[in-house]
């Protein structure tokens, strides 16, 4: 790129220590994935078979992400962090034991760990977008009560779809270039309303619709569990909620339909909205949900006790020979217990250690391997982040479980959004795969594979 381009991009770009940063890592980024594309790009990468093709595509290596990455046995890494180094390496709220999410937003988008002061100019720019518009509001208030809560997110974010600078911008006219400077504001300004607006729903929905006004002088998490009328310490456990489900690289359900929807050039809004849609699923965020409604079930028909290992092991072949699946177990990519789970654990270790729910995930943790791997059909009996994460909020007093998918879909935000923003930093392409017919793969079959000219 010229440097007069260069110069006039940074011109553009010229607002916030995170932005210009953004784009000096754009930069210096874009000329490794032109090389690729162009020089490298015919060098090959994977092959696909005829159960990865019917099967979810799973394991396909065709998806680009630098934000974060799943190892099958070690778990997610964030922009090369681990878990316990992430929340090692980034500021923490004073007197908190738990990063500031807004600092985690700059490392996500950047690969750099923020100093204090660059995560409190990030914490004044969400205050600054974090007004919600009025209408939003008279949307959700118009549904039904009884409306899912994701339902009633989904929405209220498509809503706001009108706000799209990007589109604007398109729209006027705008270089390739360009299109990341809208799409990290769309982005942003997303990022920052959305806690008000999952808050709001809490309170419309369950707490006989007694909104909360935020609190200018406090950051991302503190501010939402004001909103949501929870008492400390739920403010880092709401930061530490929301770093735990940001990303998990590209291929998951919510950020690949994100990406998709983007691909098309649609800006954050549409693709967000798209992206909460695909986590409400049961086999994907909802997951939390019917953990805990698993678990009440189990405390229900023994009266409040915990049960032991025996009835425990009968209660999971029940689930099984009913049909259905060990909610919070498997994975798609993971071979072992989720590192998310640890840290959950970890926390519930420190803070609830004799609570009977978290006791009876523990034991859950203990037997229902085991009935997995005896089943036989699961690849990984290990739980999963939604194992453990509802107790946490049943413990803290949000006992709403059909919410928990409205939380994760507040902390999914950062990682999607952070990749959407990166996507048009580096003009990833439509995305259109080639399908096939069953009569194509039975003629491959038939001929040993399909030839490759
Ligand atoms: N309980 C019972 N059966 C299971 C489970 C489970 N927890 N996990 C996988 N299986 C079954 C699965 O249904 C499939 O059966 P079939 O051959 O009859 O279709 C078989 O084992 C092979 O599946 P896998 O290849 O191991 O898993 P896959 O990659 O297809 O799916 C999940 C991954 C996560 C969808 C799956 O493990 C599952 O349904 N888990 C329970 C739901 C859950 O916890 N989801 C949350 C995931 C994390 N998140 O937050 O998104
Ligand atoms: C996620 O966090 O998105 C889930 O663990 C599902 C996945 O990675 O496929």
């Amino acid at each position: 790129m010229a440097v007069a381009e260069k110069a006039d991009e940074r011109r553009s770009a010229n607002v916030s220590t995170l932005k210009a940063k953004l784009l000096e890592k754009i930069l210096a980024h874009r000329p490794r994935t032109t090389k690729l594309v162009k020089e490298l790009g015919k060098i090959v990468i994977d092959q696909v078979t005829i159960d990865q093709c019917i099967g979810g595509a799973r394991d396909v290596r065709c998806l680009v992400t630098d934000i974060s990455y799943l190892d099958p046995q070690e778990g997610i890494r964030f922009r090369g962090k681990t878990i316990p180094e992430t929340f090692a390496a980034l500021p923490k709220v004073p007197g908190c034991d738990y990063p500031y999410v807004e600092g985690f937003w700059y490392f996500l988008l950047t690969g750099d760990v923020p100093t204090k002061e660059q995560t409190l100019e990030v914490v004044e720019d969400f205050k600054a977008r974090a007004t919600v518009p009025q209408y939003v509001f008279d949307v959700l208030r118009a549904m039904p009560r009884d409306t899912h809560p994701m339902t009633m997110f989904s929405t209220a974010v498509l809503a706001m779809q009108r706000e799209s600078l990007f589109v604007k911008r398109y729209n006027a006219g705008m270089k390739k270039t360009e299109y990341w400077d809208p799409m990290y504001e769309d982005c942003t300004n997303i990022m920052a309303k959305i806690p008000g607006i999952a808050a709001y729903i809490y309170r419309m929905k369950y707490k006989s619709d007694t909104p909360i006004a935020p609190n200018p002088n406090l950051d991302l998490g503190g501010n939402f569990a004001h909103m949501m009328g929870l008492a400390k310490p739920y403010d880092d456990v709401a930061r530490m909620y929301f770093i735990l489900h940001s990303d998990h690289e590209s291929g998951n359900v919510s950020a690949h339909t994100t990406h998709l929807v983007a691909s098309a050039l649609s800006d954050a809004y549409y693709s967000f909205s798209a992206g909460l849609d695909g986590l409400a699923g049961p086999l994907h965020g909802l997951a939390n949900q019917e953990v805990l409604s698993w678990i009440q079930e189990v405390f229900g028909k023994l009266g409040g006790k915990l049960p032991t290992d025996e009835e425990l092991k009968k209660f999971l072949w029940d689930t099984l020979n009913s049909g259905k699946v060990i909610p919070g177990y498997g994975h798609a990519v993971l071979r072992k217990t989720d590192p998310r789970y640890t840290s959950q654990m970890e926390f519930c270790l420190k803070n609830l250690p004799e609570y009977p729910m978290f006791k009876l995930v523990n034991q859950i943790y203990k037997i229902a391997p085991d009935v997995l791997r005896e089943h036989g059909k699961a690849k990984n009996p290990w739980p999963n982040v939604d194992a453990q994460s509802g107790v946490i909020q049943w413990y803290y007093g949000l006992t709403e479980y059909d919410f928990y998918t409205v939380l994760f879909g507040v902390g999914r935000a950062l990682g999607v959004l952070a990749n959407i923003t990166w996507d048009r930093a580096l003009g990833y392409a439509l995305e259109r795969p080639k399908s096939v017919t069953t009569d194509m793969l039975e003629k491959w079959a038939a001929e040993g594979g399909r030839k490759l000219s």
